[in-house]
């Protein structure tokens, strides 16, 4: 492969497509999905450019309140995968994120099994999911290596074994890649058979606001949403967001945005658009082979 152009990004493409067939195989081979309503009014979703078709489908399972995904391909330009999977608020999982950005020039991924609870100050929730899970990480490390400073904030989203990686998207990136999205999506699937109901209702109250705070968070300051908006214009960019790719956000739960991120509160009340307050750091990994956070508060 000559590395990068547009073969690379139609490569891209059809990956991601490919990719989100084989994971609902995959699914369906462990649990009956059921459509989520969700579907009906996003699943024929069209972009204001003829050249650029989105692909939305979501649905629900025992365990699983949603799990949907969005793919968007351009022609020789732009071409993008979101993949999530929430388990139901009995449940303490780890969210599925498959995130990726493509253009003939990069790709910008993350891929993360992302933490209900902060897993530096939560060290039973890290033992219980990541522990074990260390040696996935590193096998991606070096091909997928970390992409470099990134939004800070992001980071009490991502655990020890996130792939932040931006590269060229060439063939053989790409193929790693896939393999990595099948890795990371059977292990979040043996992780939902494995897991077992949760029956004191304090702790699923919790797991419920962990959830909807998550939700929240990405609703409001998801890097996608640009691009969204001048796909499909602002007020279907917004109910796409809220009513299909984060929902929940409006029914887990009924605290705002500033309530679990005060920090974003402008003078008047209202949320700062900035995507960050503290700003890009984490040059480097900020975990260790151990998982063990080394990256500081202020590594940046
Ligand atoms: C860039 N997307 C990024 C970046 C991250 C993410 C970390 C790098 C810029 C930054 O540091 O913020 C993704 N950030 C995430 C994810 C979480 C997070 C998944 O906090 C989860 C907690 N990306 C998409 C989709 C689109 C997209 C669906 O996932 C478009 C429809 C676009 N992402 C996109 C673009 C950029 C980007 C255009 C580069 C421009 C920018 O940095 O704003």
């Amino acid at each position: 492969m000559s590395g990068g152009g547009g073969a690379g990004v139609l490569g891209a493409g059809s990956s991601y497509q490919r990719f989100v067939r084989t994971a609902l195989e995959q699914t369906r081979l462990r649990t009956a999905l059921t459509p989520h309503p969700s579907q009906e009014k996003f699943r024929l979703i069209r972009a204001n450019d003829d050249a650029a078709v989105l692909d939305a489908l979501s649905f629900s399972a025992p365990k699983i309140r949603l799990l949907r995904s969005l793919t968007v391909e351009k022609k020789n330009s732009v071409q993008v995968l979101d993949f999530a999977a929430f388990s139901e608020p009995e449940y303490d999982l780890p969210i599925f994120c498959a995130n990726a950005f493509t253009t003939p020039a990069q790709s910008i991924v993350v891929l993360d099994l992302n933490p209900l609870y902060d897993i530096t100050e939560d060290k039973d929730y890290k033992d219980k999911y990541y522990r074990n899970l260390m040696p996935l990480m590193q096998k991606y490390s070096e091909l997928l290596p970390w992409g470099g400073k990134i939004t800070s904030e992001s980071l009490r989203f991502f655990s020890p074994i996130v792939i932040w990686t931006i590269f060229e998207p060439t063939e053989r990136n790409h193929h790693v890649l896939y393999s990595a999205l099948m890795d990371y999506y059977k292990v979040w699937l043996q992780l939902t058979d494995q897991a077992t109901e949760e029956n004191d209702t304090t702790k699923v109250v919790r797991n419920r606001e962990a959830q909807h705070r998550y939700l929240t968070w990405r609703a409001e300051k998801d890097p996608g949403f640009p691009l969204l908006k001048k796909l499909i214009g602002e007020s279907h960019a917004k109910d796409l967001v809220t009513e299909f790719l984060f929902e929940g956000v409006y029914s887990l739960g009924s605290k705002s945005f500033l309530d679990y991120f005060p920090e974003y509160a402008r003078d008047d009340g209202t949320v700062n658009k900035k995507r960050s307050m503290i700003g890009k750091s984490f040059e480097a990994r900020p975990w260790d082979a151990t998982g063990e956070f080394i990256g500081g508060k202020d590594a940046g």
